[in-house]
């Protein structure tokens, strides 16, 4: 009988190492100890027909198999199941190498896009750029630019007016105004225009000057398919000793040609702006109707693209230059309606609807 369970022990060893799943394990349990036929039940049941001695003798060492079994059945279940979590993971790999989920990317907005084709283009024909600040001061936004407090001309730029706290009226003095005028601290505003910023270009700088100024203006005004309360102009200005319109009329033609590469009709309107003279509006010939008439040219078929002009003298006077010395032009232009000329958008408010449906064809 001893020998007997020395062999099922090393059988039932064996097995249980040899068993590759937990499927494989239960069926080495239940051939040892399973309760109907397994041979370590089998040889305890047995013992009933022994005599005491051998029931005591082979008893404890089957019981002792028994343990030791049942150990190594559990020892090897927590291998298989370790094991099994294993292939687990090797089923659930990760491939790090797989092209991930395409994620919906942006695209530049369509004003940035002209600002950026509108700077190329003026840099080939040695414009540089520069800026100036959106909020500006009651000066360079209109008195530096020949428009004082009781010219007519301010009710033009339907104006934001900014609250300003007591204490700080005092930092944003002007100098020359300072000197010159009863004012003695500075209205801030959101500027109605790009033009401020000729005047404080000028006053740092000597000529001969070519230089844009592209960058947001506001106006308190009610919009429609061509008007917004913020929109995007560009200023230009060129000044020397004998800039003429000619100048202007040759750089503006070749922008004009150069931005739509489509045959496109210009004309001059005379216009007033306080800060030339004489001054023009430039229409184009409406895009989006082929000049028949839309909301968008509200059916005259032209759109007003730009205020234009010969720089006036005051405003020379107003940046420090004598005007004697040095001719210029300056004009400022809707980006948003070059936009809408170019890519024929029916609505200016779509620029700043969000619509991703709209955004999405630049
Ligand atoms: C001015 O703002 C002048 N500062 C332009 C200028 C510059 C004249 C230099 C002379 C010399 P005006 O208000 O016309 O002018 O505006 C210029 C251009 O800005 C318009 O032709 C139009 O293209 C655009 N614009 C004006 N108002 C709006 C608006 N509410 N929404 C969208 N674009 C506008």
């Amino acid at each position: 009988m001893n020998n007997d369970l020395i062999k099922i022990k090393s059988e039932a060893e064996g097995e249980i190492r040899a068993a590759k799943t937990t499927a494989d394990l239960e069926r080495v349990r239940i051939l040892y100890l399973g309760r109907e036929q397994g041979k370590i039940t089998g040889i305890l049941r047995a013992l009933k027909n022994t005599s005491a001695e051998e029931r005591v003798r082979v008893g404890s060492f089957a019981n002792a198999l028994r343990s030791e079994v049942d150990r190594l059945l559990q020892q090897r279940m927590a291998e298989l199941k370790k094991g099994t979590m294993g292939s687990a993971l090797k089923e659930e790999w990760i491939d790090v190498t797989r092209p991930g989920a395409r994620k919906p990317k942006g695209t530049i907005h369509p004003i940035t896009q002209v600002r950026n084709n509108v700077e190329k283009i003026f840099a080939t024909m040695g414009f540089s750029v520069v800026e100036g600040p959106e909020v500006e001061t009651e000066w360079y936004n209109f008195d530096a630019l020949n428009i004082p407090a009781d010219h007519p001309a301010r009710d033009m730029w339907d104006t934001f007016w900014l609250k300003q706290p007591e204490n700080q009226k005092s930092e944003i003095l002007n100098p020359k105004q300072t000197q010159n005028s009863k004012l003695k601290t500075q209205k801030l505003l959101l500027r109605t225009h790009t033009s401020p910023v000729q005047v404080r270009y000028m006053e740092k700088n000597n000529p001969p000057i070519r230089i844009i100024a592209p960058g947001r203006a506001y106006r308190y005004e009610a919009t429609d398919a061509s008007h917004d309360f913020q929109f995007n102009q560009l200023e230009g200005l060129m000044v020397d000793k004998k800039i003429t319109i000619a100048n202007f009329k040759a750089v503006m033609e070749e922008f004009f040609k150069r931005f739509f590469s489509v045959g496109t009709t210009i004309r001059l309107r005379p216009s007033f702006f306080p800060f030339v003279e004489p001054g023009f509006e430039i229409d184009i010939s409406c895009i989006v109707c082929a000049g028949h008439g839309c909301s968008v040219c509200k059916r005259t078929g032209w759109l007003e693209l730009a205020g234009a002009g010969m720089v006036h003298p005051n405003v020379f006077k107003h940046a420090g230059y004598n005007p004697k010395d040095v001719s210029g032009f300056a004009f400022g232009m809707g980006l948003e309606r070059i936009a809408m000329m170019k890519y024929k958008i029916p609505d200016i408010r779509l620029f700043n609807s969000g619509d991703v449906r709209f955004l999405k064809q630049f």
